[in-house]
Order: structure tokens, then C-alpha cells, then sequence
């Protein structure tokens, strides 16, 4: 095709309208109700499957079995027009709500702008507010720099970099339950081995674990459990030797995971008289996911570097580092980027959602879910003792289910209530080391109404499990 051909021939591809007109819009004017049509799957999202088995390797899983369409307020609706409730956010990202308005009218205007030139190549304006605005809200009172890549994982790995080359070591601890990624490095600081790492290795050298602090469990106290953990490392790898702690505030994937009060501080102390980057990784539990905008507010403690992703951009992709300015700038000039980090489409939508985080009662919004969520889960607790905890902050609860006798994790109940309330038209994530915890991550733009039905269907799938 001569290119001026293809000018014309890509203008007018931008006129054809390809969407099926059945298709509903999402944000929140899709009407918020759970509404099943067909069972789950049904026919399309069925035929949907089929293909997905066919031409997507069965390493890459799926929990709901759905062809999703649209998606907004609280709910998911599929290609057979069933509506389902939304307790999961995909993964805790789409906190400000799934196609927000202001999203959307962001991502299509950059869209329209310029899609790509390469932060690395030719800088544009977003990706330097995004920064401003990282180095802002995130916690700590000194001078801020951020760095902005693809995903988590990616986030992680850089901090990782960071550390080493600001501190000239290698060692990097990260503690029993933690999540961190599927890359080669994230794999070796993420705990559990199946299903992320197992058969996977060689994993990255100088990588250590630590114990956590996990109260219902270790019945420790804040200082003793990171007493505990400062002498394990100070026998095994010598404090001379480490670069980075890095910990999750809240453990996500690892089961929801509280620790006791006091000690993260301690952990924070410990790592600044030594010399240690202490890093906090609030991929998800940042953005006012726990009724804060950060979950390191919760604990009182100022890491030094801090990452992000998930909810940051209203579900484009992209991720931050973000920390101390001595410490960001160890880098040689070039040592750090990607070919994408920064995307000026992904810092659109990023903006756009930070607006919503600080400006339209989301933090106060995230509350008042984490109110009604515990209240209805620690009600279930108390007229059924297989409900072990309930745990989290804001709207990042979950309940963990044990044995009443024994307090021995019951993977098989708790995977039968996931599976129940999703076959009712609700979307609960399990997570847990050992498998037998259910989260909630709803949107923030849900409303109680919903949350309170979708928290009946989990009950009444608890009752008959
Ligand atoms: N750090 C704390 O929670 C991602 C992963 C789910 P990416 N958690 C969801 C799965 O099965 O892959 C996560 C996290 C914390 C890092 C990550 C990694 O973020 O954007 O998935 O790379």
C-alpha cells in the first residue's frame, strides 16, 4: 500500500464503527444489579472459552467464567447479558470504578493526542505530573523522585535496583506469605510455590525470607515478631550485607495479612540505623484501597522507596517507583526506563484517577465499605466458628476459614464458598498461603445495597458449604 493510500485507508478505519451494537457501554450508568440470564458460562462466554483453551496456554487461568463485555459502578456484565457483582476489582485495581467517566474522557483525548514517542526519547508533560503527584501523596515530609513502569512486578524489580546501587550490596530480605510478581526476580521474592513459582527456577541469588508477623496465627507481639525477624537476618546474612527489606504494609495475595502493631516501625527503625533501604511494595493497598491513601499511613511508617501499580491508573496499565531523592538518583544517567514505562495514555488515565482519589470522597468512600464489610463478615464470624478472622482495612477485608477445633486452614470450604458465590453471579478472589482465605476488593464505586447482596450470596454459599 503507498503510504498515502494508507492514510486514507487508516482515517477511514477510525469512521467504521466495529463495536456490536447489543454491547452495553460501562462506567456507572450500566444498571447496578446482579441479573443471571443463563448459567455461568453461558453460551457466548462459553464459545468464548473454547477459543481461549484453544489459542491461550492453560498456564494463563481464569477465575470467573465469563466473556466480560462491560464493566462499572459494581458490577461485570458478560456477552449473555448476565450482571454479576464485583468484590474483586480485578485484583484490587479498578478502585475508582471500572470505565470511570473521567478515565475513559482522559484515556481517549491522549489517545487523540499521541499514543507513543518513548519517555527515554522525546519526555512529554503527563509522566512528570504523574511523578509530581506520586512525590506528593505518597508518605514522608523530605524530597521525593519517581520512576514510572508497565507493572508491579516491574516496579519491584527496579526498586530493587535502585537499592543495590545506592547502597553498593546485594542481599535483599522479603518476608513468609509475600507477593511481589511472576518476573524472575518477583518470583524469587514471592513466597508461595504454587502456583507462581513452582517448576519455574532458577530463581535471582541473594534473595532471603524473613519471618512475618501474622497475629492470629503467631499470637506474637509487633516488637517480638520483628525481633524475631532483625536477629534471623542479622545471623543469616549480617545487616553489612543487605540492601533492601522489602514488605507489603498489608500482605495481599499471602491471605490479608495485618501484622501485629509496632512492627513495622520497628522493621523500619532497625533497617535506618543499618544502612538498609527499607522499601514498601503498596501495589495493592495503595490508593486508598485500605481508607488511606497509602496503607504505610496506617503503621506510621515513611519507607524509603515505595511501589506502585494497580490502582493508580483506573486500570491501564502502569506502576512507580517512588522514594527518598538521594536514593532514586543512585542511578547512573540511562540505568533505569523501558520502552513503555510511562505510556502517555496510561499517565492520562493516571492523573484522572489521582484527581478522583483526592477529590471525590473515595478515601472516606473506602471506609464506610470497610465498615460494612466487617460488621457483616465478624456477624457471620460469631454464629460460625469456621470463619477463623476477619482482618483488613478499609476496603481490603477478608475472612479466613479454619477448622474451628484445630484452627488448621480449610482450603476445600473456602474454595466451595468462592466457587458457590460465583456461580450466583458474585466475583470473590481467594488468596492465602494456605488457600483458605476469601478477600474483598470491591470497587469503591459500589453500593451498599450491592455489597450487602453480594455479601448474602457469600453467607448463604457459607451456610450450605
Ligand atoms: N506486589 C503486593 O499484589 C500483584 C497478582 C495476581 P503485577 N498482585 C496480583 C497474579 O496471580 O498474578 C502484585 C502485588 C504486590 C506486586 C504485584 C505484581 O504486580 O502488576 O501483577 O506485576
Amino acid at each position: 500500500m503507498h503510504p498515502k493510500e494508507y492514510r486514507s485507508y487508516a482515517r477511514g478505519m477510525a469512521l467504521v464503527d466495529t463495536a456490536p451494537t447489543a454491547v452495553p457501554l460501562g462506567g456507572p450508568e450500566l444498571p447496578q444489579e446482579r441479573r443471571l440470564v443463563t448459567e455461568l458460562p453461558g453460551p457466548r462466554s462459553a464459545e468464548l472459552l473454547a477459543r481461549k483453551a484453544e489459542a491461550v496456554p492453560a498456564g494463563v487461568g481464569h477465575t470467573v467464567p465469563i466473556a466480560a463485555v462491560a464493566a462499572g459502578g459494581g458490577v461485570v456484565v458478560d456477552a449473555d447479558g448476565n450482571s454479576l457483582i464485583d468484590l474483586g476489582s480485578g485484583i484490587a485495581v479498578t478502585t475508582v470504578g471500572n470505565a470511570h467517566p473521567k478515565i475513559a474522557a482522559a484515556v481517549a483525548a491522549q489517545a487523540a493526542q499521541f499514543t507513543h514517542t518513548c519517555f527515554m526519547i522525546s519526555p512529554y508533560e503527563s509522566y512528570v505530573a504523574v511523578a509530581e503527584a506520586l512525590n506528593r501523596v505518597t508518605p514522608g515530609d523530605f524530597a521525593k523522585k519517581s520512576a514510572l513502569f508497565n507493572s508491579g512486578a516491574e516496579a519491584v524489580e527496579n526498586a530493587i535496583k535502585i537499592a543495590r546501587k545506592h547502597t553498593g550490596r546485594q542481599a535483599v530480605v522479603a518476608f513468609d506469605h509475600g507477593y511481589h510478581g511472576r518476573t524472575n526476580l518477583t518470583m524469587a521474592l514471592t513466597a508461595k510455590s504454587m502456583p507462581y513459582k513452582s517448576g519455574f527456577g532458577p530463581f535471582a541469588p541473594e534473595v532471603y525470607r524473613a519471618p512475618m508477623s501474622y497475629p492470629f496465627r503467631d499470637g506474637l507481639s509487633g516488637a517480638d515478631a520483628a525481633a524475631r525477624a532483625i536477629l534471623q537476618l542479622e545471623k543469616q546474612i549480617g545487616a553489612d550485607n543487605l540492601a533492601a527489606i522489602i514488605i507489603e504494609p498489608i500482605q495481599g495475595e499471602g491471605g490479608f495479612i495485618v501484622p501485629a502493631e509496632g512492627f513495622l516501625p520497628a522493621l523500619q527503625e532497625w533497617s535506618r540505623a543499618n544502612g538498609v533501604v527499607f522499601i514498601a511494595d503498596e501495589v495493592q493497598t495503595g490508593f486508598a484501597r485500605t481508607g488511606h491513601m497509602f496503607a504505610s499511613e496506617i503503621f506510621g511508617i515513611e519507607p524509603d522507596l515505595i511501589t506502585t501499580a494497580k490502582g493508580i491508573a483506573g486500570g491501564l496499565p502502569l506502576a512507580a517507583v517512588t522514594g527518598r531523592a538521594e536514593i532514586m538518583d543512585a542511578s547512573h544517567a540511562g540505568g533505569l526506563g523501558g520502552t513503555y514505562g510511562g505510556n502517555p495514555i496510561a499517565c492520562a488515565a493516571a492523573l484522572a484517577a489521582i484527581d478522583v482519589f483526592e477529590n471525590d470522597g473515595v478515601i472516606e468512600r473506602a471506609r464506610e465499605i470497610g465498615d460494612l464489610l466487617v460488621s457483616r463478615l465478624t456477624a457471620m464470624q460469631s454464629s460460625d466458628p469456621r470463619v477463623g478472622d476477619v482482618r483488613g482495612h478499609g476496603a481490603m477485608v477478608a475472612a479466613e476459614f479454619v477448622d474451628p477445633e484445630t484452627k488448621a486452614p480449610d482450603a476445600a470450604l473456602t474454595a466451595a464458598v468462592a466457587k458457590a458465590a460465583i456461580a450466583q453471579g458474585v466475583i470473590v478472589l481467594t488468596c492465602g498461603t494456605y488457600g483458605n482465605v476469601i478477600r474483598f476488593l470491591p470497587p469503591l464505586s459500589i453500593g451498599d445495597d450491592l455489597l450487602n447482596e453480594g455479601l448474602d450470596i457469600v453467607q448463604a454459599a457459607l451456610a450450605s458449604a
